[in-house]
């Protein structure tokens, strides 16, 4: 066998996989060619003894094992696979399992076929034509794996143009790729889940190419995959897809859309369902209820990274108020409208609806879930390990 191409790092996200070290060093130890320089980078949130077999099978490891266990497990899978770069030196990192789920015997491929293309972010794709996705056990695992990719694909029909498995957790990426994203504002979050995605979506690689794969069974212990980590994917979905604010104004109208259901159904019983109640009390109750459902999905899905200036109640109450003074507002901004500029009724109370609406969506964007405008080196570059990559070389 050739040296590969090039030097690469490989990250491995392990929570309690004890039964499946071993075999994983030796199948990646015999698919990596002598003469590469290669390194394995364990990024640990495990609670077993994880740990100290990852120690023992470092020394029989014919690649170098570097290993990062973190005490608190920031951000989940999607934090771990995060850490674990920011500790890889080469100038190519591959993410993989560790249950062997993901032929380790792949990994030549991945790199062959990056360095072949240029690109900057290959994928082992289990959806390409010669792809096989067999290792999800259950009819139930298949919908919910091709419905999220569907899903996934439609949100970001350009970044993901390339991919056909946005969802695979097997990859190889070029470390310029990864720079560029830490370089940015709101730079790798490490909260995000899924870490192809994040990487597809903020890094945008220069040039995307697949290799298909057979996603295989699970070597030994059980999977991680569970209802909470699929909350955790919807939430991620809406963060990247809002991190632009012109989408987010788009998903602010929507959800002040929608807030006219509760509106109009609470409208209807207190002044039909319960009688006597006049119309304008009602019509200030029912518009409290349509505020407090557009708060419920704005602070919990659009804005649950960016909560941190105010408490709840606070946030509440803001909300309310900035909505509450929108519809005191519209009527004089559009009489003002008629009389100083002279517009006829209909485009005065559109523009003074598209006013009252933007100066609302300022508020709640930029003050009262403000981002941090400072840069944050949301990955960090480690210092190099006491122990780098040794050349085999010499
Ligand atoms: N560090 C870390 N690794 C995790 C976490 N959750 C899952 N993993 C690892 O991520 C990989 C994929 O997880 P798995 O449970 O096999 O997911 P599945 O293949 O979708 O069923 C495995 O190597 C797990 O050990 C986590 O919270 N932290
Ligand atoms: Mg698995």
């Amino acid at each position: 066998m050739t040296a590969l191409p090039a030097d690469v790092s490989i990250v491995v996200p392990t929570f309690n996989e004890a039964d499946n070290i071993h075999e994983l060093l030796a199948r990646i130890g015999a698919a990596i060619p002598a003469g590469t320089r290669a390194e394995v980078v364990f990024a640990d949130d495990s609670t077993d003894h994880t740990c100290e077999v990852i120690e023992e099978a470092a020394g029989r490891s014919a690649v170098p094992v570097v290993l990062h266990h973190r005490p608190v497990p920031e951000g989940g899978l999607g934090g771990a696979v995060v850490e674990g770069i920011a500790r890889a030196s080469a100038p190519w990192i591959v993410v993989i399992d560790a249950d062997l789920q993901h032929p380790p015997e792949l990994i030549p491929q991945l790199l062959a076929r990056g360095t072949a293309t240029g690109a900057e972010l290959v994928v082992a794709s289990r959806y390409t034509a010669g792809g096989d996705r067999g290792g999800l056990d259950g009819g139930y695992r298949k919908l919910v794996s091709s419905s999220s990719t569907l899903l996934t694909k439609s949100l970001f029909p350009r970044a993901l143009s390339g991919l056909t498995d946005p969802m695979s957790g097997f990859f190889a990426i070029r470390r310029t790729a990864v720079d560029r994203a830490a370089a940015e504002e709101e730079g790798l979050q490490p909260l995000g889940y899924k870490i192809l995605l994040e990487l597809a979506v903020r890094c945008r690689p220069r040039g995307i190419a697949e290799v298909p794969y057979a996603f295989g069974e699970r070597h030994a212990g059980e999977s991680k995959s569970t209802a909470r980590e699929g909350m955790r994917f919807l939430r991620h979905l809406i963060t990247l897809r809002t991190a632009d604010p012109r989408a987010r104004a788009g998903v602010f109208g929507l959800v002040g859309l929608s807030g006219f259901v509760p509106n109009l159904a609470l409208l209807w019983l207190l002044t039909d369902q319960a009688p006597g109640l006049h119309y304008a009390p009602a019509e200030i109750i029912a518009n409290q209820a349509g505020l407090l459902w557009n708060f419920a999905l704005i602070d919990s899905f659009v804005y649950r990274n960016q909560r941190r200036h105010h408490r709840r109640g606070a946030r509440l109450l803001t909300f309310a108020a900035v909505g509450n003074a929108d519809l005191v507002a519209r009527i004089p901004l559009a009489a003002l409208l008629i009389g100083a500029a002279g517009m006829t009724a209909l485009p005065a109370t559109a523009l003074a609806m598209a006013i009252v609406f933007t100066a609302r969506f300022l508020v709640v964007d930029r003050w009262l879930y403000r981002r941090l405008h400072t840069t944050l080196p949301a990955l960090p570059r480690v210092t190099p390990d006491p122990d780098p990559v040794p050349d085999p070389l010499g």
